[in-house]
């Protein structure tokens, strides 16, 4: 079999750096924890900048969210997203801003010593309650 090297040598170092990247992805994924207290939840929303960012029409509920779980993310945590409809009959206190229709997006963290997810508005680090 005749193998043109010339050829196959960038395919294969593609391949070789596309198959790291997915290891070095796995690696980090799998450093990512849930919160063990409410304190540790706490102290990584009071440290974290998200709910000082201005929020405009371009910057709304689900940047917050995405922000917020990146945030997260770097820190070695885990959160998620969840959209709620009619979020103010949920949380009729809890000053975010929202445009008044359809629905809202929030986090969600997991505390292992509760055993139990929990609401975050990023907008404001409020921790809304438990998710049933
Ligand atoms: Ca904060």
């Amino acid at each position: 079999m005749i193998v043109n090297q010339r050829n196959s040598t960038p395919l294969t170092a593609a391949i070789i750096i596309i198959a790291l990247a997915g290891a070095y992805n796995y690696l980090q994924e799998s450093q990512i924890r849930d919160f063990e207290t409410m304190t540790e939840l706490r102290t990584f929303l009071e440290n974290d900048y998200t709910d000082r960012i201005p929020w405009t029409p371009g910057f709304d509920c689900e940047e917050f969210t995405d922000t917020l779980i990146e945030n997260a993310r770097l820190q070695g945590y885990r959160l998620r997203s969840i959209i709620v409809d009619d979020p103010n009959s949920l949380w009729p206190n809890n000053n975010f801003y929202w445009v008044g229709e359809g629905s809202h997006a929030v986090c969600i963290a997991y505390v292992t010593a509760d055993d139990c997810e929990y609401y975050i508005e990023p907008q404001n680090d409020r921790v809304l309650g438990r998710v049933s």
